[in-house]
């Protein structure tokens, strides 16, 4: 039926009347929207098989995230709603480019193998092997013009493997996520409860704050113009900003309207992340610099904060609190409530491991700021969510933000239930002394009841921006901190990252996390010598982009003079 169905999808060609070929990238596939409805269609397909394979309802989002809106893309969620195998996204790419139905047969044959099941760490058997439930898939998109065409031709890909659809429509990315990791634990998983658990675990981080200032209390929102500006709305009603009594948040929304054109234009995460400047379009200029600002991106899966530079040099200029300080912020609370929980020996033996993982891009001041001040673990990983995630995972809570934004923390379950069993023996008064040594600890019972209440604010599924805003704004507000007390944790050594056009990107390879390149011979040996004549804080790497046709050179040094010429100097050596 599949393939049958596979001819109303034909494969578009590009003017030399070739056919056009796709390739599944750091986030999935990802073009102009006009040439992708065979390859939905057949990620429609790949998602129905996965599920078919898992036991378990997998899903599928339509959205090219921070790119223009002319472009749409497909990104797949494993039925733990993690990301799909990357074994799996190569199957993608072997059904998105065959060329007839011998081909696709053979795709699909391929990804029922026992053998490439690949499962996920925490996928639950399904409950009947012999009798598997059958294949589901979740389906959302974001609010691109292309997007209603492309998630018909993904639903229509998917039914006719066999499976049923739950078409959700408009979703953030890591809302969706969010749905497949609910359902797969047995959870509600409809939108209503996603924001219920977001809301109550906010309002419980905050119990018992006040926050009658004004200014402290508001947050101006640049939602990009994306699927993030009605569900921002939504979450704002569900923590109770219309409510007059005990409102301790309050977001001014911009950028909302979604004109034509208007998606990531100038807004948006990714332009106030990457240009270093307040959002084109809102009316952000006419605010000061002691408001505290926050954009996400198309997709709401990333957030940075930023204000405007107190000194007014540029009057859009910004200083930026990106992934880097988003990763420190919720890493040095945690560290602050477990330390505040020690009286009631509850996360002793085996000692929790907690740890920060980072990219090559996270700056240097950070890396330093964790390791040394915080004295918390740091690991390095590959660009992407898909490497980032797994390494958190290895801890028993796992920090981890791309400097663009991108991230999230992560509870282990046996953490959890840690917790879980720690707050049991305190409501029962059961701590070995008795109650009224428990009541000797109350700050010590805030501190878990935080810690507990911060699970349920964060997306465990993957990182995401709504449940970004509501940890770091509670973290704020818990510490009585403005953006000042923030960026005092560590200044940003000067950095610049710089794109270059190559001939072939793929003849440079990298290892040790990207940082260090392995081909083509003596370029890493001539970007060493450079780092050398910087003196000390001096960094640089080259790697080739997995999103684009480029390579992406960051340096960053002592000055801003020094990382701008290291920069250049490397940009030479690639060239
Ligand atoms: P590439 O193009 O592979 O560097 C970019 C971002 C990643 C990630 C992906 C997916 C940088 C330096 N890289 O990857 O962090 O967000 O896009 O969107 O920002
Ligand atoms: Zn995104």
């Amino acid at each position: 039926a599949f393939v049958a169905a596979s001819d109303a999808y034909p494969i578009p060609t590009s003017p030399d009347g070739a056919p056009i070929r796709f390739s599944y990238g750091t986030a999935g596939f990802r073009t102009r929207g006009d040439v992708l409805a065979s390859t939905v269609f057949r990620c429609g397909a790949v998602a129905a098989v996965r599920s078919a394979v898992t036991g378990r309802a997998t899903g599928i989002v339509v959205t090219a995230s921070h790119n223009p809106e002319r472009d749409n893309g497909v990104k797949l969620v494993d039925c733990d709603g993690g990301m799909l195998p990357v074994a799996w996204e190569r199957h993608a790419e072997a059904l998105a480019n065959a060329p007839g139905w011998d081909a696709m047969r053979a795709a699909i044959a391929t990804m029922r193998t026992p053998a490439e099941a690949h499962l996920p760490k925490h996928a639950h058997p399904p409950a009947h092997a012999a009798d598997p439930p059958p294949p589901h898939v979740f389906l959302a998109r974001d609010t691109r013009p292309t997007g209603p065409a492309l998630a018909a031709a993904a639903k229509a890909g998917a039914e006719a493997i066999g499976a049923s659809v739950t078409d959700l429509g408009l979703m953030t990315t890591p809302q969706l996520h969010y749905v497949v990791y609910a359902s797969h634990r047995g959870w509600p998983s409809a939108e209503a409860d996603y924001f219920a658990r977001l809301a109550r675990g906010f309002r419980r981080m905050v119990a018992g704050g006040t926050n009658d200032d004004d200014e402290r209390r508001s947050i101006v929102v640049d939602c990009a113009n994306g699927v993030g500006a009605a569900k921002l709305a939504a979450l704002a009603e569900a923590i109770g900003q219309s409510s007059s009594d005990g409102c301790v948040l309050s977001m001014d929304l911009r950028n909302v309207a979604g004109e034509s054109g208007s998606l990531n234009n100038s807004v948006g995460a990714d332009y106030v992340q990457k240009e270093k400047r307040a959002p084109a379009h809102g009316s952000f200029e006419t605010l000061g610099p002691s408001q505290r600002c926050v954009s996400v991106d198309g997709d709401a899966d990333r957030l940075v904060y930023f204000r405007k530079k107190p000194d007014g040099s540029n009057e859009n200029s910004v200083e930026l609190f990106d992934g880097d300080k988003i990763a420190a912020l919720v890493a040095t609370r945690v560290a602050d409530l477990l330390r505040r929980c020690a009286p009631l020996n509850a996360f002793d033996h085996p000692p929790l491991r907690v740890g920060v993982v980072q990219t090559a891009y996270a700056n240097g001041a950070s890396t330093a700021y964790i390791t040394n001040v915080l004295g918390v673990e740091c690991a390095c990983a590959n660009t992407g969510v898909k490497f980032l995630h797994p390494e958190a995972e290895k801890f028993d809570v796992g920090v981890y933000f791309e400097a663009n934004g991108h991230g999230t923390a992560v509870f282990s379950d046996a953490t959890i239930e840690r917790i879980d069993a720690a707050i049991e023996r305190v409501d029962a008064g059961a701590d070995g002394g008795g109650r009224s040594s428990i009541e000797q600890c109350t700050d010590a019972v805030a501190a878990l009841r935080e810690l507990k209440a911060m699970t349920e604010a964060i997306n465990p599924a993957v990182g995401d921006a709504l449940s970004g805003i509501l940890v770091v704004e509670a973290v704020l507000l818990a510490k009585g901190w403005g953006l000042t007390e923030w960026g005092n944790m560590y200044a940003d050594l000067p950095s610049r990252q710089v794109k270059v056009t190559v001939l072939d990107r793929s003849v440079i390879s990298v290892t040790n996390a990207e940082r260090v390149a392995v081909t083509p011979a003596g370029m890493q040996a001539a970007i060493d010598q450079a780092v050398g004549r910087h003196g000390a804080h001096a960094r640089a790497f080259a790697r080739p982009s997995g999103t684009e046709d480029i390579v992406r050179v960051y340096a960053e040094a002592a000055t801003e003079a020094g990382a701008a010429e290291l920069a250049r100097e490397v940009c030479g050596i690639v060239y």
